[in-house]
C-alpha cells in the first residue's frame, strides 16, 4: 500500500531527504547543446569535466505521480549559460510543474509546432509546461539554479528531437544583458 509521506528538499541545494533514484549530467557530455564548441573545449581544458546539472527523484512503486529535485550549476559556454538537455515528453498528453527554490533562470519552452515562450525563473515562481511543448531550463545567474518538478510517472523522456536539431531560440549574455537570440543551428 502506499502511504503519505513528506520529503524534505533543501532549497539551496536540491538534496532530498528520501531520494529513490538520481542521476548527473556533465560538459562533456551536454556537449551538443552548444553553439560554440570551441569556448566547450576550452572549458573542458581549463576546468575539466564540469557537473552541469544533478537530478534526484522521488517515486513510491506503482505510483502515478513523480517528483524531484534538478540542481543546475551556474556556468557560461561562449555567450550561452550552462542548461538541461531539453526534452518533449514521450506522451503528448502529459504536461509538467516547475517549482522554482533559488537562483534564477529561463525556462524555454517550445510548441510542437514551433512557438516559443519563456518563463522567468525565479524563487516563489510555479511554471506552468503544458502536454507537448518542448522544455529546457538555463542557469542563467552565479549560483545554483534549484527547482522541484512534479509530474505523471508515464510521461516519458523524448530526446532526440531537440538533441537533433536544437530547439528555435537560445538564451545569450550580450552586452551584460540576458537575452533571447534565434539559433543559427536550428534545422526546421
Ligand atoms: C525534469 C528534467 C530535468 C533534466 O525532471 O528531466 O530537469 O533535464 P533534461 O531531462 O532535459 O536533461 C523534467 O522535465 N522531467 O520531465
Ligand atoms: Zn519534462
Amino acid at each position: 500500500m502506499m502511504l503519505p509521506v513528506g520529503v524534505a528538499i533543501d532549497p539551496k541545494s536540491g538534496a532530498m531527504g528520501q531520494a529513490t533514484g538520481r542521476y548527473a549530467k556533465h560538459l562533456g557530455e551536454t556537449r551538443g547543446c552548444y553553439q560554440d564548441q570551441a569556448a566547450v573545449d576550452a572549458l573542458l581544458a581549463a576546468r575539466g569535466d564540469l557537473p552541469v546539472y544533478e537530478v534526484v527523484e522521488f517515486i513510491q512503486p506503482g505510483s502515478d505521480i513523480i517528483f524531484g529535485t534538478t540542481t543546475m550549476s551556474p556556468g557560461q559556454v561562449g555567450e550561452e549559460f550552462f542548461m538541461t538537455r531539453g526534452h518533449f515528453h514521450q506522451r503528448r498528453d502529459r504536461g509538467e510543474v516547475y517549482y522554482t527554490q533559488s537562483g534564477r533562470g529561463v525556462l524555454l519552452l517550445e510548441s510542437r509546432q514551433g512557438e516559443s515562450r519563456t518563463v522567468d525563473m525565479v524563487p516563489g515562481t510555479c511554471a506552468f509546461i503544458p502536454p507537448d511543448w518542448a522544455h529546457r531550463s538555463i542557469n542563467t545567474g552565479d549560483a545554483p539554479l534549484v527547482f522541484v518538478w512534479v509530474c505523471n510517472a508515464d510521461a516519458g523522456h523524448d530526446y532526440a528531437e531537440i538533441l537533433t536539431r536544437g530547439m528555435r531560440q537560445m538564451v545569450v549574455k550580450r552586452d551584460g544583458a540576458v537575452a533571447l537570440a534565434p539559433n543559427p543551428r536550428y534545422a526546421a
